[in-house]
């Protein structure tokens, strides 16, 4: 099992050694991660590129540091490499990329992971693969168009080893969702387009790990959680609080940030 705290001060480490925007943005996907690799998703923890492993697709990019988190707990990454986080020649950078072990795809332009998740899921449904492919998005994300042509293309194809998490965190990059361009009722919009969905509070595990876990279903749809999260959640002051899209942590904010998470 991973502690979500442990995770958060890997994050806050990284956020604050790579003077890295962000922060809010991976404080929502903790127990998300958390739950895939605490027991949801099939991998290899002394193998990351095991060929029978799962596939883990993180489309909004710019949440990478909650993926960092769980690698340092799996020992693919060290404490060097966090300190050395966005530093000049570190080979962590700010959003995901297929060249870290872990990191199936290169993203963080809006809009492209999910359509990649489906391509990969469309494949090994061809190759009759056991292996699932897991794709986490923003719900600012959901506004790009994209996204919804993948969804009707993986219906279609009935890609039932294909799950969807949306970090329903409320926000994206300027402001709340609703007032950009709202993707809500997300639950009855995915369920329209063919997805056995569920929804759950993104911040309760053992929750999180019941709705992703996956079950044998009569319907060969591909899934959806829609997961109900706070963009900075496990920080006080950065809970709910959309500054922290972009905002850096400083001396003073990493020494609460550190004592809360004690
Ligand atoms: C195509 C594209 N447009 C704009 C951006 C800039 N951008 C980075 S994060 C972000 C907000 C995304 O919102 P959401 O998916 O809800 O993520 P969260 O609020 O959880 O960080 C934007 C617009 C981008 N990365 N890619």
């Amino acid at each position: 099992m991973f502690d979500p705290r442990i995770l958060r001060r890997h994050i806050v480490d990284l956020a604050y050694h790579g003077r890295s925007a962000h922060l809010g943005c991976a404080l929502s996907l903790v127990e998300i991660t958390a739950a895939l690799y605490g027991g949801v998703m099939h991998y290899d923890r002394h193998n990351p590129a095991a060929p029978d492993r799962d596939l883990l697709v993180l489309s909004k990019g710019h949440g990478v540091m909650a993926l960092y988190a769980c690698f340092r707990e799996l020992g693919w990454i060290g404490d060097d490499e966090i300190r050395s986080y966005l530093h000049n020649g570190s080979r962590l950078r700010g959003l995901s990329e297929s060249d870290i072990p872990g990191c199936e795809v290169t993203s963080g332009s809006l809009g492209h992971g999910l359509p990649v998740a489906v391509g990969m899921a469309y494949g090994l449904a061809r190759l009759h693969s056991r292996r699932r492919v897991w794709c986490i998005v923003g719900d600012g994300e959901m506004n790009e168009g994209s996204m919804w042509e993948a969804m009707l293309f993986a219906a279609h194809r009935r890609l039932e080893k294909l799950t969807v998490i949306v970090d329903a965190n409320g926000f994206q990059a300027m402001g709340r969702t609703d007032e950009v361009l709202s993707t809500e009722p997300l639950v009855a919009k995915f369920e329209a387009f063919g997805f056995a969905t569920v929804e759950c509070d993104g911040h309760d595990l053992p929750a999180l790990t019941a709705a992703l876990t996956p079950h044998d279903s009569p319907r060969h749809a591909p899934r959806a959680v829609i997961a109900r999260t706070v963009k900075g959640h496990g920080l006080s002051f950065a809970a709910a609080d959309n500054r922290w899209h972009y905002t850096r942590l400083d001396d003073a904010t990493r020494t609460a940030a550190i004592e809360e998470l004690r």
